[in-house]
């Protein structure tokens, strides 16, 4: 039981298992990860894809032949395994050249420069087959008042993302773009800081249909967010186009811990709204190894978020299933929020008719307790 197979298609960014420890207080505690040993492990685990940033395969500044060099290995562990590429990011971050970040940075030429490294690797993503492209524009933001023009900042975010849709229609690419918030770290506040904010700069977007969102769990809980109402939300907007799925505990740093750590209560609902939401896309996780193990214990990490999943997945039909559930999500009148709450042909005025008893009404409670118990038996294992 709670065996990964590949038709669950659960992915892993190469930089999570790949995480060497480095931190704000210390160096690296593992061995760089050759990428085709992490396909290979990966794939053993029982994972369907792995996704990269650029520099995560081929280093910054690396010449063409180098770049054919490195990605050639990688090809054949992906061939060899059948291992896909659901997604594809690039990395706007990591390079001094990138310290006030790549499409708002303030300075016009690495602006274009971010640009053109996006379009070079979104050449790439398609090839090795992508659906989803992801942008986590981690650096663009600011510590101070006075050093960002928000707005216009927001006129540059949305520039490279009109001309980037521009470019993957013009090539004909079968490729869709997923914003990926985050309210702080590593700059003190991050443009786009939440699914909502989000939500709401795509509308601006010349291609936004080509674009929606890559909401990750510690990146809303960041900001004392609930992550299964976030992406309940991207769902009703057709914008829920991937996710990184990790743990985290409450707002402090982004820990990216394995995924069912940490807030184990939103990970029950995260799962719950993922599998009966309408979502099918990849169980992508995004989470960092502590810095405490070894790379056994990376694996056992990497294998823990799957098998939480697949027992949170388990715990979740359970409770759909129990017909004390059922009976209980009645009572609490949840089965009523979707009907329509003006029947058809119905306008304001026939509201007038009603003989409603607003006493009488809320004299009755809503049984909620008595559902939300029922759950956490679930969850916590005695139903
Ligand atoms: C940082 C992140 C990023 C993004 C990644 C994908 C390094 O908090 O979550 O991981 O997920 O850049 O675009
Ligand atoms: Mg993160
Ligand atoms: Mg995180
Ligand atoms: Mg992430």
């Amino acid at each position: 039981a709670y065996q990964p197979v590949r038709e669950d298609k659960f992915s892993f960014g190469l930089w999570t298992v790949g995480w060497e420890g480095v931190d704000v207080f210390g160096g690296a505690v593992r061995p760089p990860l050759d990428p085709a040993e992490a396909v290979h492990r990966l794939s053993d685990l029982g994972a369907y894809g792995i996704t990269f940033h650029d520099d995560d395969v081929v280093p910054f500044g690396s010449s063409a032949s180098e770049r054919l060099a490195r990605l050639e290995p990688f090809r054949k562990a992906l061939a060899d395994t059948g291992l896909a590429v659901p997604m594809v990011t690039t990395n706007l971050f990591s390079h001094p050249v990138f310290r006030d970040g790549g499409f708002t940075n303030n300075d016009r030429d690495v602006r274009r420069f971010a640009i053109r490294k996006v379009a070079d690797n979104i050449d790439l993503a398609v090839e090795l087959g992508a659906e989803t492209f992801v942008a986590w524009g981690g650096r663009e933001g600011a510590e101070s008042g006075a050093a960002k023009d928000v707005r216009a900042a927001l006129d540059r975010y949305k520039e490279a993302f009109d001309v980037l849709g521009e470019y993957v229609v013009r090539q004909g690419y079968d490729l869709r773009f997923a914003l990926e918030p985050k309210p702080n770290e590593p700059r003190g506040d991050i443009l786009l800081p939440t699914i909502g904010h989000a939500l709401a700069f795509i509308e601006e977007l010349e291609y936004s249909d080509l674009v929606g969102l890559n909401p990750e769990v510690g990146h809303e809980e960041m900001a004392g967010l609930n992550y299964a109402h976030g992406i309940a939300q991207a769902l009703w907007h057709g914008k829920l186009f991937h996710l990184d799925l990790n743990g985290q505990h409450g707002p402090r740093f982004d820990q990216d811990l394995r995924f069912g750590a940490g807030n184990a209560r939103g990970a029950f609902w995260t799962v719950d709204t993922v599998e009966t939401g309408g979502y099918d896309g990849p169980r992508h996780f995004d989470f960092k190894p502590p810095r405490t193990e070894d790379m056994d214990g990376v694996w056992a990490s990497a294998a823990g978020c799957m098998r939480n999943y697949l027992i949170l997945r388990d715990k979740s039909r359970a409770f759909r299933a129990d017909p004390e559930v059922q009976a209980a999500l009645h009572a609490a009148r949840v089965d009523e929020l979707s009907v329509a709450t003006l029947a058809a042909g119905e306008h304001v005025e026939s509201l007038r008719d009603d003989t409603f008893d607003p006493e009488e009404a809320g004299r009755r409670g809503m049984a909620f307790e008595h559902l939300d118990q029922l759950a956490l038996e679930h969850l916590y294992g005695v139903r």
